[in-house]
């Protein structure tokens, strides 16, 4: 993985003492639950001032705006956009999850961000099986910083409940022999 490091981490991610943080917004960037609900609180209204101008997000792509409230040393908010999960169409959700990791971590390259810490987008109300979620997640952040890397040299994915920190830490496993830690 080069210089780079993928750490897993159980917690909220409103805490996380990276450069950026991921939300796993919708595409309206409507705010809601779950983790989109939790960075809102803690950003203040100003985060809706920055992502209403954007006019949405479709699902697989991200947009990235400041942090509002959030304290430094958090400066951005990704928005990423999962699929909802629908075993009928697996494949396709499975694109998707990974396109919306890969243009979270485009848009950290564009600011020329050096740390991200990511949920474990889709995971919760959009209903993707953790278990297929985390090494597809895992899958693209160990790809990126195994290729022309430019400023992110450290993912995290913080994970809010000890199961999902479990099936994260399996699935990392499975792509050993890395370097990675949690
Ligand atoms: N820190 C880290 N992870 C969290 C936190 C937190 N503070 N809160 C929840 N999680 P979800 P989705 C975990 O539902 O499935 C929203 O309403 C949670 O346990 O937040 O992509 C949006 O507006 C789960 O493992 O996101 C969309 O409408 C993971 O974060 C929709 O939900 C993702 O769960 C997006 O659904």
């Amino acid at each position: 993985m080069g210089a780079g490091r993928v750490q897993l981490v159980q917690g909220d991610i409103v805490k996380a003492s990276t450069e950026a943080i991921v939300n796993a917004a919708n595409a309206a960037l409507a705010g809601g639950g779950g983790v989109d609900g939790a960075i809102h609180r803690a950003a203040g209204p100003e985060l809706y001032e920055l992502t209403r101008p954007l006019g949405g997000c479709p699902t697989g792509k991200a947009v990235i705006t400041g942090a509002g409230r959030i304290p430094p040393p958090v400066r951005f908010i990704v928005h990423a956009v999962g699929p909802r999960y629908s075993a009928s169409r697996d494949a396709e959700c499975a694109a998707l999850l990974r396109s919306a990791h890969e243009e979270s971590l485009r848009r950290c390259e564009e600011h020329a961000i050096q740390s991200v810490s990511f949920p474990a987008i889709s995971t919760g109300v959009y209903g993707y099986p953790i278990h297929k979620a985390a090494p597809i997640a895992l899958g693209e952040a160990i790809d990126h910083l195994a290729g022309a890397m430019r400023s992110v040299k450290h993912i995290v994915f913080v994970l809010f409940s000890p199961a999902d920190l479990d099936a994260f830490s399996a699935a990392l496993a499975a792509f050993a022999p890395s370097p990675a830690s949690r």
